[in-house]
């Protein structure tokens, strides 16, 4: 009996010390492996005098028994701590503040943007856009402007290379958004072109554009809206009353002048220039000039596929940084484009 409460009690110290699962498992073997000594014991009970074997294997099974419950517990034992040992390993503060917490904000040349789209959708233009890499033909040929005008110099506008390092004569960063407008009215034209008479087109084409110019007031890239109604009858007083009715709507005044003055572009004819002077505030009575205008010049809308005989149309282009700078009074371009979120935070 003394033997069989040593050996139990010598297992139990040995599966003490053992410190990880593997080690537990020799433990084991020496005690119930195949040839652990209590099972060399119970092996050895057939030798003994059947009176004493009974007695023998009682006591022998009784100290497998504790044995088998010492390594139950120690195996419990190590998963506890291997899971506590894990769980302090990967433990995560939930209450941490997290790092990426603001939201953020929108441009705001984009938030004029989408104002200026949701005015001039509520009076039934369409929004389009296109590529800022452009053909000569789109940005240029289409638009009546002439192979020797300056805008279409190395100076004035970004020519692409080819792959060999050459200027491709061609190929160009968009230097405003009315290739777009050709290509919408081309598009227009083959869409109703079983019609006889084609529905108007009353488009506008927000986005960037390009020209080699850097300085407070101008950036290399920025930012234009152009629109285009054409139909039956389209007249400068049509162009007039949008134009007017929709800057009283973006600067949500009322007391605002707005004054055409005579000037020229390629692709209109007769052109305006748009000025606005506020009537009240800082800016009072200060005309500035905001938007460039006219009549669709003929070889424009033959350009795009339309009839100048049938049809007329009106265009306009404005600059929506210039727009924002105004609203917000902003007096450097540049501050747009440096992305530093002090300045452009302060748009919500
Ligand atoms: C300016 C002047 C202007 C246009 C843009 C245009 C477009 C087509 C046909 C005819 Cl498809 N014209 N666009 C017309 C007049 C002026 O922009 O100073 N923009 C900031």
């Amino acid at each position: 009996m003394d033997n069989m409460e040593q050996l139990v009690a010598a297992a139990a110290a040995e599966f003490a010390l053992a410190a990880e699962p593997a080690k537990l498992e020799e433990a084991k073997a020496r005690y119930l492996g195949k040839d652990g000594s209590l099972t060399a014991l119970l092996k050895g009970l057939g030798k003994l005098p059947p009176e004493e074997r009974k007695i023998a294997g009682a006591a022998i099974n009784a100290a497998k028994i504790k044995v088998e419950n010492a390594l139950t517990a120690r195996r419990e034992e190590l998963r506890r701590a291997q899971l506590e040992a894990q769980l302090a390993a990967e433990a995560l503060d939930v209450t941490l503040p997290g790092r990426g917490q603001t939201r953020g904000t929108l441009h705001p040349v984009i938030r004029s943007l989408e104002r200026i789209e949701q005015l001039f959708r509520s009076i039934g233009f369409e929004v389009a856009d296109g590529p800022e890499i452009e053909t000569d033909w789109h940005n240029f040929t289409a638009l009546n402007t002439p192979a020797n005008h300056p805008a279409r110099s190395m100076h004035d506008t970004f020519y692409l290379l080819d792959e060999s390092g050459k200027v491709q004569q061609d190929v160009l960063l968009r230097t405003h958004t009315s290739p777009v407008q050709v290509r919408h009215m081309l598009a227009h034209v083959a869409k109703y072109k079983h019609l006889d008479v084609m529905p108007e087109i009353r488009v506008i084409a927000p986005g960037r554009v390009y020209r080699v110019d850097s300085d407070a007031t101008h950036s290399p890239m920025f930012h234009q809206v152009e629109g285009l109604w054409v139909g039956e009858n389209v007249s400068f007083a049509d162009l007039k009353g949008v134009v007017a009715d929709f800057l009283r709507r973006f600067f949500e005044s009322d007391d605002l002048k707005v004054r055409f003055r005579p000037s020229f572009f390629p692709f209109t004819e007769p052109s305006a220039e748009i000025d606005v002077a506020f009537m009240s505030g800082a800016m009072e009575g200060r005309w500035l000039e905001i938007a460039g205008c006219g009549m669709v010049h003929p070889n424009v809308l033959r350009f795009g596929g339309i009839d100048p005989e049938k049809y007329t149309g009106f265009a306009f282009g404005m600059g929506p940084d210039r727009l924002t700078m105004l609203r917000y009074g902003i007096n450097d371009l540049r501050l747009f484009f440096d992305g530093d979120l002090r300045f452009l935070s302060q748009f919500q």
